[in-house]
């Protein structure tokens, strides 16, 4: 009986070590593969004056542009700079129908909340919104919605948001905005990473593979210092290693478990 008793234990404890090891195994392992960073820059200083003209920015790096792809909404490029006290961004931006603007067609040229873009400002994706069903690379604490600031206050995967403040940002009219925020107003972060999207009839991402979940997800890169803050995935955080190891030990030392098992039977 006691021997019996010992197989069926054995056995229980073998599926069960098993199970939660490869478990534990699975789920580390994939979020080792962590989203894919296109592009880092900054920093960039400069001075910048939200006044319908974007000639001070000609020495400055956008990032790599979007591409034209037909929509209502579309986007061409960003760029980014700052100076000690903000943050500085010039849009690019187009749109597949004749005499449409940023601000509707009405002409008002003011920028709407059809463009959207977020920053993760503490570049973890383990705080902040990262869409239904984890759709995204990146996990957003902030949203540029057009010329509004929000900060996130849902739980994930829900779009909730809370108005932080109007954004200074021209109304040229001309598919070329520029915007300025205070660092202050999104945490004085020392970097982020981003990604936007045009609401249309078929969403303009930009960066086009950022919906591409948390393993493929796509995003870019700030740096408001000059050590920058080095991208989410290329370091995995200490607690990811820690789980791998503990699922990677389940696996391995099982027999350890049942010889300490057999002789807790034996005696
Ligand atoms: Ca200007
Ligand atoms: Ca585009
Ligand atoms: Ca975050
Ligand atoms: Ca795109």
């Amino acid at each position: 009986m006691k021997t019996r008793n010992y197989r069926t234990a054995r056995r229980i404890l073998h599926l069960t070590s098993l199970f939660f090891g490869l478990l534990l195994l699975f789920g580390t392992a994939t979020s080792l593969c962590a989203a894919v960073l296109i592009q880092s820059i900054g920093p960039q200083e400069a001075s910048i004056t939200i006044d319908n003209n974007t000639g001070e920015w000609g020495g400055l790096t956008a990032y790599q542009g979007d591409g034209f792809e037909s929509l209502p909404e579309d986007w061409q490029s960003v760029t980014i700079a700052q100076d000690a006290s903000k943050f500085f961004f010039r849009y690019g931006l187009n749109s597949n129908q004749t005499g449409y603007d940023a601000g509707g067609q009405t002409g008002a040229g003011a920028l709407v909340g059809n463009f959207n873009l977020v920053l993760d400002t503490d570049q973890s994706r383990s705080s902040g919104w990262i869409g239904t069903g984890g759709a995204y690379g990146i996990g957003a604490e902030y949203l540029l919605s057009g010329a509004s600031l929000y900060q996130y206050s849902g739980t994930g995967e829900d779009y909730s948001w809370t108005f932080v403040s109007s954004i200074n940002a021209s109304d040229n009219n001309i598919w070329d905005y520029e915007l300025e925020i205070t660092r202050a107003s999104v945490g004085s972060p020392n970097a982020f990473n981003w990604f936007a999207w045009a609401d249309s009839s078929s969403t303009d991402f930009y960066h086009n593979n950022a919906s591409a979940g948390e393993a493929s997800g796509t995003y870019f890169e700030y740096t408001a210092t000059g050590g920058g803050g080095g991208p989410e995935g290329a370091v995995p955080e200490p607690s990811t290693i820690m789980l791998f190891g503990i699922g990677l030990g389940f696996v391995m030392g099982r027999r350890k478990h049942f010889s300490v098992l057999r002789n807790v039977l034996a005696h």
